[in-house]
């Protein structure tokens, strides 16, 4: 099995070798990116958090009612936000007859939930996996019912080809009786989508940023935060948010842990995130190619955010 070093190594050589320069969003998530992506949920622009989570408290009745024992999966389970009302809403008080199984790559933000959660549900049993979900689905325990979850949007952070590997991969993990529970973020006016990518504090841009610092310390890097503006625009024909990291100034930037000089020239990007919006008729679309059928469709009054209760076909 490659190891976190390993794959960051690959990654970020192969990323910052290619023509647009690149680096996967996955790496935002050490123990600051957690943090200040909670920080993100909480801003005024920023209305996925707030916009699921209401979808979550009118629905979460319906959504556990089937379901009194097992195992709740959280895919990229970050903060303890949206699970907390899914528990709230179970059968049983705190979370008797359920087990919690977050995954996530990030161990910090993983570690600190989990604690949390056991703290405030005194019956729930947790076990916490620190891992890729593009790569290691099959870690996810198959030794009873399941209820597996992807909330935030998480899925717009891939590519159409990795988005359609994830949804097939986790197809191909249920079972007759498993339902799937994905938050997708829907296609909307371009000033509301633009704002919430470049908030008026700049903790998006913080968040952003903090990929270089990552780089820097895992493979004793150069990069100069203040040399690299935050943007972050809404493209139009491909339905997403592109975040980028532009340089100032021409610069080489040693990677020493690579033995490698990245050049830059003035108002280069490095490729950070997308982060895509969708149409209904195109989730259903993605759905349908990865053997999953939509069974429940909750949404806001908005149609801002849908959350997608899905099962095998
Ligand atoms: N589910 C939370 C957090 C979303 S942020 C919410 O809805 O608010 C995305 C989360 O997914 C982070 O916690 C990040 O560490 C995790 N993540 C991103 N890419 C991942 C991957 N490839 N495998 C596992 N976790 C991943
Ligand atoms: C985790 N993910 C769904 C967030 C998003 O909106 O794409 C990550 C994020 N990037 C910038 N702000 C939030």
């Amino acid at each position: 099995m490659t190891s976190y070093a390993e794959e960051l190594a690959r990654d970020i050589r192969a990323g910052l070798s290619s023509g647009q320069k690149q680096i996967p969003s996955k790496y935002f998530y050490d123990e600051r990116g957690s943090r200040l992506f909670e920080e993100i949920c909480r801003l005024p622009e920023y209305y996925p958090t707030r916009t699921e989570m209401a979808i979550l408290e009118e629905h979460a009745g319906a959504i556990m009612e089937p379901f009194t024992a097992g195992d709740l999966v959280e895919m990229g389970s970050g903060a303890n936000w949206k699970i907390c009302r899914l528990l709230d809403a179970a059968a049983q008080p705190h979370g008797a007859g359920i087990r919690y199984v977050p995954l996530d790559v990030s161990e910090s933000a993983l570690q600190a939930a989990a604690e949390e959660l056991i703290r405030m549900y005194g019956g729930l049993e947790v076990l916490g996996i620190v891992a890729d979900f593009t790569r290691n689905l099959d870690r996810i325990p198959d030794d009873a019912d399941r209820l597996i979850t992807l909330f935030g949007g998480t899925i717009g952070n891939f590519t159409d080809a990795e988005a359609a590997e994830l949804l097939e991969g986790v197809s191909a993990l249920m079972r007759r009786g498993d339902r799937f529970l994905i938050g997708m973020d829907t296609v909307k006016d371009t000033d509301l989508l633009e704002a919430a990518y470049n908030d008026a504090r700049g903790i998006t841009a913080a968040f952003n940023k903090n990929v270089l610092n990552v780089v820097n310390r895992e493979l004793c890097a150069t990069f100069d935060l203040d040399l690299f503006d935050h943007v972050a625009f809404y493209n139009e024909t491909s339905d997403q948010i592109e975040m980028h990291l532009a340089a100032r100034q021409a610069m080489a930037v040693e990677i020493a842990a690579l033995d490698m000089v990245v050049e830059f020239e003035n108002g280069e990007t490095i490729h950070t995130e997308i982060s895509r919006k969708f149409s209904r008729e195109r989730a259903i679309r993605i759905f349908e190619d990865a053997g999953l059928a939509p069974q429940r469709w909750f949404t806001d009054e908005n149609g801002w955010f849908s959350l997608v209760e899905l099962v095998r076909r």
